[in-house]
C-alpha cells in the first residue's frame, strides 16, 4: 500500500497563512479522502485493483515513443531534430514521447539494429539512410546519403511502391536538412512553417557556410553563430554531447532567447575566450605575401581554430596555409578564401596539392596530417605549398 506521506509531498504542503492555500488544502484533503476510500476498496477487492493496475500499465505502454537519430555536434542536425519534432506533434501526432540520439560519422557500421525502437517510431534526420525495416522517418540532404547499393535500392523501392513515399525524403539540392523538412512539412502536410523562418534561414546559411563576410564568420555577432560555436565545440557532459539540450528549444523560441539560457551562456563564455585568444595568436604570426596568408602556431598546441580567421586578418588573401598542432597530430591546413574575387577556373585545386603530400580534401580546402613528432616535415611541406600558391599569382 502506498504510504499516505507520499500524497502529502512536503514540497507542496500549503502554508498556514495563505487564503488560497487554505482552499488548496481543502481540495487536497478531498483528494486524499477519495484516494483513501479507493485504497480501502482496493484492500477489500484485490482482484479489481489488480485489473486496474494492469489497465494502467497497458495505457502507459500504449503511449508510443519516437526515437530521433540526428547529426550530432552540428547546428543543422540539432535544428532538424527540433523541427522534425514540432512537425510530428502538429501534423502526425501518433506518438507521445520523443527521445534523441546523436550520431557521428565513423569507420564501419553507423547503426546497430538494436538502437531502433521495435514498438514505436524511428526517425533519422540530417544523417545517412538505414535500410532497417524499423526506420519510419528519414530526411537527408547529403550527396553521400547511402552507404551501400542495398540501402539505396531499399529507399527507392519504398518510394516507388508508395509504402515510404510520405515518410522518407531525400533531396541533395537543399542546403540544409532543416529547410528540406520545412518544405516537406509545409507543402505535403500543410504545416504552418512561417514561425520557423529564422531557424530555416540560419540553418541554410550555416550548413552551406554561406557567410556574407569573414567579419560575420569570425566576430559571430548573430545569435545563430554563437549557438553553432556551442553546439559544435562545447565539451561533452557526462559522456554525452550537449547538442541534445538544444533540441527542445530551437523550434520553440527565437534564437536570441535560446542564447540567453543560462546553461548556454556558461558554455559560451570559455569557448569565446579561446576563440579570441586563437585570433590574437594567429594575428601575431600571420603574414600575407603575393595573395597567400601563412602562419605557424605549432608551438602552441590547441584543438582547432575558426578557419576564417586568416581572411578576417587579411581580406586581400586568396589562399591560406597554416601549420598547427593538436594532441594527436601536426596539421597543414590549406584553404581558399570563400570571398575571393578570382574566377573559379583560375583557382588552384587544393585537394590535388594536399594529395601529393599524403593528405586530401575538396577543391577549395584540404589538409595534410603528420604525426605529432613530425613537425619539421610538416613545416617543409607548408613552405613548399606557400611557394607553389604564390607562384600562381
Ligand atoms: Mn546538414
Amino acid at each position: 500500500m502506498v504510504p499516505i506521506r507520499k500524497w502529502l509531498s512536503p514540497g507542496r504542503r500549503p502554508s498556514k497563512n495563505s487564503g488560497s492555500h487554505l482552499v488548496a488544502g481543502a481540495v487536497r484533503t478531498l483528494v486524499w479522502r477519495t484516494r483513501l476510500s479507493f485504497e480501502m476498496h482496493w484492500r477489500d477487492n484485490p482482484g479489481a485493483a489488480g485489473n486496474a493496475e494492469q489497465a494502467r500499465r497497458e495505457r502507459r505502454e500504449a503511449r508510443l515513443n519516437c526515437r530521433v537519430f540526428y547529426h550530432d555536434k552540428c547546428f543543422d542536425g540539432a535544428c532538424s531534430a527540433a523541427l522534425f519534432t514540432r512537425f510530428h506533434r502538429e501534423c502526425i501526432g501518433t506518438v507521445e514521447r520523443f527521445d534523441y540520439r546523436g550520431l557521428v560519422h565513423r569507420a564501419g557500421l553507423l547503426f546497430e539494429e538494436s538502437w531502433f525502437d521495435p514498438r514505436g517510431e524511428n526517425a533519422i534526420v540530417d544523417f545517412k539512410y538505414s535500410s532497417s525495416p524499423l526506420l519510419t522517418w528519414w530526411f537527408d540532404h547529403h550527396l553521400s546519403a547511402f552507404m551501400t547499393v542495398k540501402d539505396e535500392e531499399t529507399f527507392r523501392r519504398g518510394q516507388a511502391d508508395g509504402s515510404r513515399a510520405m515518410r522518407q525524403f531525400f533531396d541533395p539540392t537543399y542546403t540544409s536538412c532543416t529547410s528540406l523538412i520545412a518544405q516537406v512539412a509545409g507543402a505535403r502536410f500543410g504545416m504552418d512553417i512561417a514561425p520557423l523562418q529564422e531557424l530555416i534561414y540560419w540553418a541554410d546559411l550555416i550548413d552551406g557556410a554561406r557567410y556574407e563576410s569573414a567579419t560575420s564568420a569570425v566576430e559571430m555577432a548573430e545569435p545563430a553563430m554563437k549557438l553553432t560555436l556551442v553546439i559544435e565545440s562545447a565539451p561533452d557532459e557526462g559522456g554525452e554531447s550537449i547538442s541534445k539540450k538544444f533540441i527542445p528549444l530551437l523550434a520553440a523560441m527565437p534564437l536570441r532567447q535560446v542564447l540567453e539560457q543560462p546553461f548556454v551562456q556558461s558554455m559560451l563564455r570559455p569557448l569565446l575566450e579561446k576563440h579570441w585568444a586563437s585570433l590574437e595568436l594567429i594575428r601575431s604570426r600571420a603574414v600575407c605575401q603575393r595573395g597567400v596568408i601563412c602562419f605557424d602556431i605549432a608551438d602552441q598546441p590547441a584543438e582547432g581554430y575558426n578557419k576564417f580567421i586568416p581572411y578576417y586578418l587579411f581580406p586581400e588573401g586568396t589562399y591560406n596555409v597554416g601549420l598547427s598542432k593538436s594532441s594527436f597530430r601536426t596539421k597543414v591546413s590549406v584553404g581558399t578564401s570563400p570571398w575571393t574575387t578570382q574566377p573559379a577556373d583560375a583557382l588552384a585545386n587544393i585537394a590535388a596539392i594536399c594529395e601529393r603530400y599524403g593528405g586530401g580534401g575538396h577543391a577549395r580546402v584540404g589538409a595534410i596530417s603528420f604525426a605529432v613528432d613530425q613537425e619539421e616535415a610538416a613545416r617543409a611541406a607548408a613552405r613548399e605549398i606557400v611557394a607553389e600558391l604564390q607562384a600562381r599569382s
